[in-house]
């Protein structure tokens, strides 16, 4: 504040949040653990951290308001895709310093539904689980969602409409419409979208309503501003940026014009439902997950949206990027469903060409496709890694 020469007189309004410098993860970081806590430790009820790759995680602390302010935004989401008390909500999010699970636990848990908290894994226990109490609702990542609706195909005893299954709860990675549809045909349910990242609360940051055309935030709890993640100057409204987040009631640790790095757009227009919430459209990527590859700019997103539209596709997909001879290379490997897999070898050349020839259009660059034996690409219980862009550890 001090260095952007802002003083507590400079703000008057929320235009003047302008005013404040971003916060980012870096700082979060260099102030390991707690040294951007704003109350004391005897004030904090929880801690969580988040999954980085590289070096220090980041610590969240989380004060019993802050608590039950989270478990607030998840009962708004969960109230929104038509969850009640009724419902018996499995738990497929990872407990632990992971937000996922005890944010959908304490979230379903404020509206009075019955949790079962069987966290990420043991695929096998959770279908059965799912099948015999009766699971209505299910929070899990989308790509775990996908593996456990192929489980449950490749399972004699267990068919989709011998569960109770109504409602997904996807979120903590980015997935496509075509994901949401064939999440919602294969497991028999409506698939909605939440949102939400460690350094701001956890899931339930926002999530989408029952027409699934955005996520509305909460914006009584946290103020959403899109920037150029260049200029990092405020973009008109409707126009894509990096989506950044000032808390408005947090206590344990609170952030100011927090750069979350995930790209999407805001939308002002008033929602069918009702709610005045605003809304985000679905979040493309991260602007750290974007690849560089001979100079085009390529979001998985983009590569797992022109896969879903392939019926022949198992939808699992994973994106090698490399440098030979100074020239990037871009391979994706692909996996057909069993049925076309044994197909004669045209059906795998024509499907190969289809996809070839949309990726093009769509990315604007062709990948090699390589179309592989159904159940090689290796399952995520959690967020999927989709890329390994062995470009990094070149220089
Ligand atoms: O992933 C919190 C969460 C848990 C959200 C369960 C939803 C469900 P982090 O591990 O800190 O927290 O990761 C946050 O994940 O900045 C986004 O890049 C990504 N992300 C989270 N939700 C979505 C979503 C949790 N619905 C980071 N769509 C965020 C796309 C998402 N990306």
């Amino acid at each position: 504040m001090d260095e952007a020469g802002v003083t507590p007189d400079d703000i008057q309004s929320i235009d003047d949040i302008r005013k404040l410098p971003f916060m980012q993860k870096k700082d979060l970081r260099e102030y390991y653990p707690t040294d951007t806590f704003a109350a004391p430790i005897k004030d904090i009820a929880r801690f969580h951290a988040s999954s980085g790759t590289t070096g220090k995680p980041i610590v969240a602390g989380y004060t019993v308001h802050d608590l039950e302010c989270w478990a607030e935004g998840v009962a708004r989401c969960l109230t929104a895709y038509g969850v009640t008390r009724e419902d018996i909500v499995q738990v497929s999010y990872g407990y632990g310093l992971f937000t996922g699970g005890l944010g959908a636990h304490d979230g379903a848990g404020k509206i009075g539904c019955a949790v079962l908290p069987t966290s990420s894994g043991n695929t096998a226990k959770q279908i059965m689980l799912m099948k015999d109490l009766g699971t209505t609702c299910l929070c899990c990542t989308p790509s775990y969602a996908l593996f456990l609706a192929e489980t449950i195909e490749n399972e004699p005893d267990v068919r989709p409409e011998d569960l109770k299954l109504r409602v997904g709860v996807f979120g903590a990675e980015p997935w496509t419409e075509g994901m949401r549809h064939a999440l919602e045909q294969k497991l028999h349910i409506r698939a909605y979208d939440i949102y939400g990242l460690t350094e701001v609360s956890g899931p339930g940051v926002g999530g989408e309503c029952e027409f699934q055309n955005g996520t509305h935030l909460w914006e009584d709890m946290f103020y959403p501003e899109i920037i150029d993640p260049v200029t990092l100057q405020p973009v008109e409204d409707g126009k894509e940026g990096e989506l950044v987040f000032t808390t408005l009631t947090k206590e344990g640790m609170p952030v100011i014009r927090y750069r979350t790095r995930d790209l999407t757009r805001l939308i002002r227009e008033r929602c069918e439902c009702g709610r005045t919430a605003v809304r985000m459209d679905k979040i493309l990527g991260r602007s750290d997950d974007m690849l560089i590859i001979r100079g085009v700019n390529v979001f998985p997103s983009q590569v797992e949206a022109v896969i879903m539209e392939m019926p022949e596709v198992t939808g699992q997909y994973f994106i090698t990027v490399d440098r030979v001879n100074n020239i990037d290379t871009f391979d994706i490997d692909i996996e057909l469903k069993p049925d076309y897999y044994g197909d004669n070898l045209s059906t795998i050349e024509r499907t190969k060409q289809q996809l070839s020839e949309r990726l093009v259009s769509v990315l604007g660059i062709k990948p090699t496709l390589h179309i592989v034996e159904p159940g090689s690409i290796e399952r995520s219980m959690g967020k999927a890694k989709h890329v390994n862009d062995k470009r990094k550890f070149k220089n």
